[in-house]
């Protein structure tokens, strides 16, 4: 076409819509984005007309290989020397930025992701007590506003005067703003109570006070004087820091229950950074509930089809990084990396309220299921992409979530260093209405998950290299790797069918170190679980939460390798020692230590008790279970160090076990 240059995005934009219908039909209109930083003022805004044809897309992409970033930040430039808490110390005056600043709790300096000042500097401290856990809360609404420290962690306490108590408790994460602190009886009030009770030695850190402030690339912001403080890290100079501003840099926004999608617009190799996501101090919730989706993502999508993000990068996000939302169908995410982000990697589905939903779901704001037919979001592909490096700020955010959305095909991502779950998939508690049906995840790597590469964490419980929730009507989990997938109390899991999954199929997964078993069932049915490698977990290779008066999963053709644990363990309900809970058979079985120890009856949050009675094999049997499997060592290359290919010989080809690729997983071409 050869127009241009313009001088913004929209200028461009507005050039392509004022080309007439058959210029646009006659061949793609490309949009060249010299490379820099784009700053906005608000998010660059694409509505249906902004939208080209299967053969004559609108392309939005980088003109060279250097970055193209769009920007939801201010940029802070102008510092002063001072002095706080006995520190040489950079201080701006963010009065003075020309565009203002709303009050933020993660900022990025020199193109790095900066700490805000926290107690204490590395790691976490232990709840010592919490006054407001009282038997009749339990289960029911959280009230805990209170908790006690240890007298060992009492110095960190000595001239904190304000800030926010970060506990984690569950799966959840609460930001409890301080109140005071009675030093006295080691007890901190918060303004806030947490959404669910908060237990004894609940992980906690405290974050965003003056007093804080004492570390190399920590910063303070003084809310009242508006005033930035940094103390720069050995060798930095040039201090310029990035204030996130917007929620979203790019929104695409159709109109589904109008039939004026945005469709075929399509971005390659861009880079969307510096959003944020607000969870007031002074008012509301102190969380946002399981896996933090009540908030939307840098790059939102409502009402789009067709559209395409190839080789684009969303890095130093507040939020998620993207969310294809509601009326969203047949997008594709292929080779991009989303990392450095504030909660989770990427949303698909619109946020619809459960039919059983409960009150620590953070959904009761949300309109019913399908209130409104166009809202249906599915068959969306997340392919070749690598998610990492998440929850930085709302730490129980998922790599990918999906929610009340069918028939989406997640294959061949990376997706790692995530506190809480790596895939989420479903969002029914139990046994009504759910629509995640029809999704396929296959060849995807998921690992340390609940701790992470860098030996951070685990704080959370609960959790899942993929977590299911309700009906998964011809869902399919296969041909994925996990391995290392920790958590705090209990719920280390690598596949995790939650409550009322049911019809799905996972097979062919290698699952390897989990923190406590490799695959767990809460409750559910009719879910098959065949053909998979589950090795080395430090309750038991399987458990199943609660028994039904149904067949839960029925599991065959597997190989499960321990390396001292028993095969299987009961949960919560105690119930692994009765008959036909559940369908076993055709399994290979082995343990390292030469010694088989069949089940053994404890929940899901107590690792394997050596000095706990165990049911031996020929007990596991009488009750009905692996008649037909077998005790052999499978024979793989090297378990203890991940090579878990099979040796020709293997006897596991005796159980019918057909060996798959374990090295076809994760990205391809990732630039
Ligand atoms: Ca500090």
């Amino acid at each position: 076409m050869g127009d241009g240059p313009f001088r913004s995005l929209e200028a461009a934009r507005d050039a392509v819509r004022k080309l007439s219908l058959d210029e646009r039909r006659k061949q793609p209109v490309e949009i060249c984005i010299l490379p820099g930083s784009y700053v906005r003022k608000q998010p660059f805004l694409l509505e249906a007309q902004d939208g080209g044809t299967k053969n004559a897309p609108v392309i939005y992409r980088s003109w060279t290989d250097k970055p193209v970033v769009i920007s939801g930040g201010r940029e802070v430039r102008d510092w002063t020397r001072t002095e706080l808490n006995g520190r040489s110390v950079l201080v701006s005056d963010l009065s003075q930025l020309p565009e203002g600043y709303a009050p933020f709790e993660q900022l990025w300096v020199n193109g790095h992701r900066t700490v805000q000042a926290r107690t204490p500097n590395h790691g976490y401290l232990n709840i010592a007590s919490a006054p407001d856990a009282a038997p009749a809360n339990v289960g029911g609404k959280g009230v805990g506003k209170r908790l006690t420290y240890a007298l060992a962690d009492a110095h960190h306490f000595a001239r904190v005067e304000e800030g926010v108590v970060v506990v984690f408790n569950k799966w959840l994460e609460y930001h409890m703003p301080l109140d005071r602190i009675d030093r006295t009886n080691r007890l901190i009030s918060c303004t806030k109570k947490s959404m669910r009770p908060i237990e004894v030695d609940d992980d906690f850190y405290l974050e965003g006070g003056r007093d804080m402030l004492d570390q190399p690339g920590e910063w303070y912001l003084d809310r009242e004087e508006k005033k930035l403080y940094y103390l720069p890290l050995p060798g930095e100079s040039a201090v310029i820091a990035m204030i996130p501003a917007l929620t979203n840099v790019l929104r695409i926004e159709g109109n589904a229950a109008g039939k004026q999608w945005v469709e075929h617009v399509q971005f390659r190799g861009l880079t969307f950074s510096h959003t944020t996501w607000d969870l007031p101090r002074s008012s509301g919730p102190s969380g946002l509930g399981q896996a933090d989706i009540t908030m939307e993502g840098a790059v939102y999508l409502h009402g789009a089809k067709h559209c395409l993000f190839d080789h684009c990068e969303i890095t130093a996000a507040g939020n998620y990084g993207l969310e294809i939302g509601p009326g969203c169908s047949e997008n594709r995410v292929l080779h991009c990396d989303l990392h450095d982000l504030g909660a989770g990697g990427i949303m698909i589905g619109p946020k619809i309220r459960p039919p059983s939903d409960k009150e620590d779901t953070g959904n009761r704001d949300f309109p019913p299921v399908l209130n409104n037919p166009s809202d249906a979001t599915r068959h969306n592909e997340i392919a070749d992409c690598r998610i990492y490096d998440g929850g930085r700020y709302y730490h129980c955010a998922v790599g990918l979530w999906i929610g009340q959305s069918p028939d989406n095909h997640v294959h061949h991502n990376e997706i790692f260093d995530f506190y809480y779950t790596g895939i989420s998939s479903g969002w029914t508690w139990g046994y009504g209405t759910g629509l995640a049906t029809g999704n396929c995840f296959e060849y995807n790597h998921i690992h340390h998950i609940g701790r992470l590469t860098n030996g951070d964490g685990p704080v959370l419980s609960d959790m899942g290299g993929i977590y299911t929730l309700g009906d998964q009507t011809g869902t399919v989990i296969r041909n994925n790797v996990f391995h290392d997938i920790m958590a705090g109390k209990y719920g280390g899991w690598a596949i995790y069918f939650d409550e009322g999954t049911r019809n799905i199929l996972a097979e062919n997964n290698l699952v390897y170190r989990c923190r406590h078993s490799c695959f767990n069932q809460h409750y559910g049915r009719d879910n098959l679980v065949r053909n998979n490698i589950f090795a080395f977990a430090d309750t038991s290779l399987v458990s199943l939460g609660k028994a039904e008066a149904h067949t839960s999963f029925v599991l065959t053709n597997n190989i499960l390798l321990s390396d001292g644990t028993p095969f299987y363990s009961g949960g919560y309900k105690y119930q692994v020692d009765k008959s036909n809970i559940f369908k076993a058979d055709g399994n290979l079985v082995w343990s390292t230590t030469g010694q088989v120890f069949a089940a053994q009856n404890r929940t899901t949050s107590r690792l394997y008790e050596p000095d706990q009675p165990v049911l031996t094999w020929q007990e596991w049997q009488a009750h009905g279970y692996d008649q037909h499997s077998v005790i052999a060592d499978p024979g793989f290359k090297d378990p203890a160090n991940g090579d878990f290919h099979l040796s020709a010989d293997s006897p596991a080809i005796r159980i019918g076990f057909k060996p798959f690729p374990l090295d076809q997983t994760g990205p391809r071409n990732l630039k």
